[in-house]
């Protein structure tokens, strides 16, 4: 397995709205980030990815660009970028940028000249259509609601835009937008950026004939999702900016598959790694709202279709589109099952073969908020919009309180003062009230907390060769509420069992082994309690 230094680290996302706020305007920055460093270093945290940090009107929090070369003011100045970029090298920490380049703002520059007027030379950086002002061209839907596309009065044109009508989606068939985009790659990678995210990247590529979807305001990844030119287009970045470059381009691949994903990833020609969903999915029962109860054996299939599919994985819990990781796969009934069950799923994930990546506020175990009900409490359009074209509100808020987006980009929580030690003023979201409990000055101080045991987990693996590249072999019939895999290096190998259920399960194949990290300080012979999990060193040549 060739080593790699986005394979050897543990990666960190930070949101940067709701991580910390310097400047008392409730508002997370990069300075705050800064201020912060030294803790996610102590956590054992290689790499950051950081969430938009480029100018935008936050109709969609930053995934709407404005100008791709300029920093948000609220978040600072290019000086500030450029201190960051100095402290996170100085302390070996990667920083990986979110690139958002399936569309922009409708406030960038590109679009106001592109909708002034069809002579305009920036009019085909973006993929307008003719049509009657009351018909659209085709029935697809955005992934916001609604149509897909949106007629423009100046243009006298519809544009297409698979997310919110103030995100237009670029025509990645015009060569001369694509060398835009890439010249503005480059810089950043000059001014010391070690990669990208590439979000809904497998997007860039529609079919020509833009042919209707089989319902109406219907998602159609059949027609602009892995399309060839998609990999052309991959291919291409990849040979004019990254080759020669120590960096590393991770896509946000919606609608990937264990069948398509190896042809983005693997040689090394297109991505470096990619994100799937499908465990992020498992709930969605057709679509995001209409929600099913979790199935355990669906993680277990889910987890190792995946560990089969490609040779290395990304690995996470959520991010800040998911609800939070504990609320949803774990339990918050009672305080003992929500350090159990987050202290479980960690190790059900992050013992697995990839490249972990935590988000902010997962490893103090931050849940769900607590949403009342009212529409001022939210922030992501997202949610909202889906609130606003719901007739049953009370269903649409069961579903917003268990999956909207802003669960996962309330303030983080580092301490019990007031609004977290998040901000000295009013903050741009409600902090979640559970933060006099929940927060790192709290945890830290707790050999039993989950952040204490998220360090331990995330030093065993940065110190264990076996848990980076080691082969990971799942234990066959074991309970469904039971992950089990093994882990074998040249000269290591480790047994791992996640009791991912509330229930005590019994009449269980436990290895023989050194216990090496568990979240039970008792054992009862043959039994799985109440998520509970074990990693076990079965042989050791001095690997730990
Ligand atoms: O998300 C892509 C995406 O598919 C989302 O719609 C996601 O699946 C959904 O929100 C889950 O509920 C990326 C970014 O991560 C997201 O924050 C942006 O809103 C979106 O692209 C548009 O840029």
């Amino acid at each position: 397995m060739t080593e790699k230094w986005w394979k050897e680290r543990v990666f960190y996302q930070i949101y940067p709205r709701s991580f910390q706020d310097s400047d008392g305007d409730g508002i997370g920055d990069i300075k705050g980030i800064i201020s912060r460093l030294d803790y996610l270093k102590w956590l054992g945290i290689g790499a950051i990815w950081i969430c938009p940090l480029y100018d935008s009107p936050n109709e969609d929090m930053g995934y709407d660009i404005r100008d791709y070369r300029k920093i948000q003011a609220e978040f600072g100045t290019m000086d500030d970028f450029k201190d960051l970029v100095c402290e996170m090298h100085r302390r070996d920490m990667k920083l990986v940028m979110d690139l958002v380049v399936n569309h922009t703002s409708n406030q960038n520059t590109w679009f106001v000249e592109s909708r002034r007027s069809k002579d305009s030379p920036y009019h085909d950086y973006y993929i307008w259509k003719d049509g009657s002002t009351d018909t659209p061209p085709n029935n697809w839907g955005s992934f916001f609601g609604g149509s897909a596309w949106t007629y423009d009065s100046d243009a006298r044109q519809w544009y297409l835009h698979l997310f919110s009508s103030s995100q237009p989606d670029l025509n990645w068939e015009n060569e001369r937008m694509r060398e835009d985009l890439y010249r503005m790659i480059n810089a950043w990678l000059d001014d010391g950026v070690d990669g990208f995210r590439m979000d809904v990247i497998s997007l860039i590529a529609k079919n020509q004939n833009y042919p209707n979807a089989n319902r109406n305001n219907a998602l159609c990844p059949e027609y602009y999702a892995f399309q060839p030119k998609m990999h052309t287009y991959l291919n291409e970045m990849r040979k004019k900016c990254f080759d020669g470059r120590d960096c590393m381009c991770v896509g946000e691949t919606t609608f990937v598959t264990t069948e398509n994903a190896s042809s983005v990833v693997g040689d090394g020609s297109e991505l470096d790694m990619l994100f799937q969903f499908d465990l992020m999915n498992i709930d969605s029962d057709g679509e995001k709202w209409n929600i099913k109860p979790l199935d355990y054996r669906k993680i277990s299939e889910i987890i190792f279709s995946w560990q089969h599919a490609i040779g290395w994985n990304t690995l996470f819990l959520g991010n800040h589109d998911q609800p939070r990781a504990v609320s949803r796969f774990g339990s918050v009934k009672d305080k003992k099952l929500w350090i159990l069950s987050a202290e479980s799923i960690a190790m059900m994930m992050y013992c697995l073969k990839g490249t972990p990546f935590i988000y902010q506020g997962e490893e103090i175990g931050m849940t769900n908020y607590p949403f009342s009900g009212s529409v001022s409490e939210l922030r992501d359009v997202e949610s909202i919009n889906y609130l606003n074209a719901s007739e049953n509100k009370a269903l649409a808020w069961s579903s917003i309180r268990k999956k909207g987006r802003d669960n996962a980009r309330t303030p983080f929580q580092w301490n019990p003062n007031p609004n977290a030690g998040f901000t000295t003023g009013t903050p741009w979201i409600s902090v979640n009230p559970n933060y006099p409990e929940v927060n790192v000055r709290n945890e830290i101080q707790d050999p039993d907390s989950i952040l204490s045991f998220y360090r331990k987990l995330i030093i065993l693996r940065n110190q264990s060769e076996c848990l980076k590249y080691g082969a990971c072999i799942q234990e066959q019939g074991i309970d469904s509420r039971i992950i089990a895999y093994r882990r074998k290096g040249q000269k290591t190998e480790y047994a791992v069992l996640c009791n991912i259920s509330e229930d005590t399960i019994s009449d269980v194949e436990i290895p023989e082994g050194r216990v090496i990290l568990t979240n039970y300080c008792h054992r009862i012979s043959r039994v799985m309690q109440p998520y509970e999990c074990i990693l076990i060193e079965i042989q050791n040549d001095s690997d730990i």
